[in-house]
């Protein structure tokens, strides 16, 4: 019988191990994001994270990585060079939100912290912008630990809607978009990055007003008292 094989021709049991600890980091950072949350709640008393995605990069997009890269589509190179096999999109309401969640990361003992890209601070040419962290998670096995890597995209809803269409509608002209087109993304990304200005003032002022109100509330029961 012989042994069937990927798109990387080797054999499916090498494969299957290996989308096993990809999995099985993304079921690790996923709970590891929940428990931030509630200390986050605890805290500030509100939610950051509006929605968690996650997907494991398709056999196709990762030939593609490493094609770009000029390596050879092999398992061990696929290991080593594409940090985002394992993905992780983390919706915040606030872009301040975002930067909390990322430090609260970083104080994980866990996870290794291999890379940090500031797209927010430094949004791409195309209008990007998003802050993504590269992990290590390590994962136990019967084997030992193995530490698997998983790539972070922290971004605030508006910053989702923008890169989730953008994605849609430059994927149509497969990198080749005309000139307006790409002109026309980049004034959008504007309005969202304003967008999320304003709501991120809108929320400053409504928790000093709140916060304004709890005080006058307790100096008025100090007095009766
Ligand atoms: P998909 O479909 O999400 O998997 P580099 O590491 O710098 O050599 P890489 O990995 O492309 O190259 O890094 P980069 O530029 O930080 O992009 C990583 C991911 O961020 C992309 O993964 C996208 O998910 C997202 N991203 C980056 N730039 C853009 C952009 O201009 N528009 C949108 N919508 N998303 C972007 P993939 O593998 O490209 O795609």
């Amino acid at each position: 019988m012989t042994e069937q094989k990927t798109e990387f021709n080797e054999s499916i049991y090498d494969w299957q191990n290996i989308m096993f600890l990809y999995n099985a980091a993304i079921k690790e950072v996923r709970t590891k994001l929940d428990i931030m949350n509630d200390e986050f709640q605890f805290i500030y008393q509100y939610n950051p994270i509006e929605y968690i995605k996650s997907r494991i990069k398709t056999p196709e997009s990762i030939v593609n990585k490493l094609k770009r890269y000029g390596y050879e589509s092999t398992i061990q190179n696929m290991v080593e060079y594409v940090n985002d096999i394992a993905g992780i999109r983390v919706v915040c309401s606030f872009t301040s939100d975002i930067y909390r969640l990322a430090e609260m990361i970083g104080k994980q003992k866990e996870f290794e912290i291999f890379y940090i890209k500031d797209y927010i601070k430094h949004p791409k040419e195309s209008g990007y912008r998003s802050y993504h962290m590269h992990i290590k998670v390590p994962i136990q096995t019967t084997k030992g630990v193995i530490p698997t890597k998983v790539e972070l995209q922290i971004r605030t809803i508006a910053m989702d809607f923008w890169a989730s269409l953008e994605h849609k509608i430059y994927y149509k002209f497969e990198g080749e978009a005309p000139d307006y087109i790409s002109q026309d993304l980049r004034s959008c990304a504007a309005i969202v990055a304003n967008l999320d200005e304003k709501m991120l003032s809108l929320n400053e002022a409504i928790m000093q007003t709140k916060g304004r109100a709890k005080r006058n509330k307790s100096e008025e029961i100090h007095e009766c008292n």
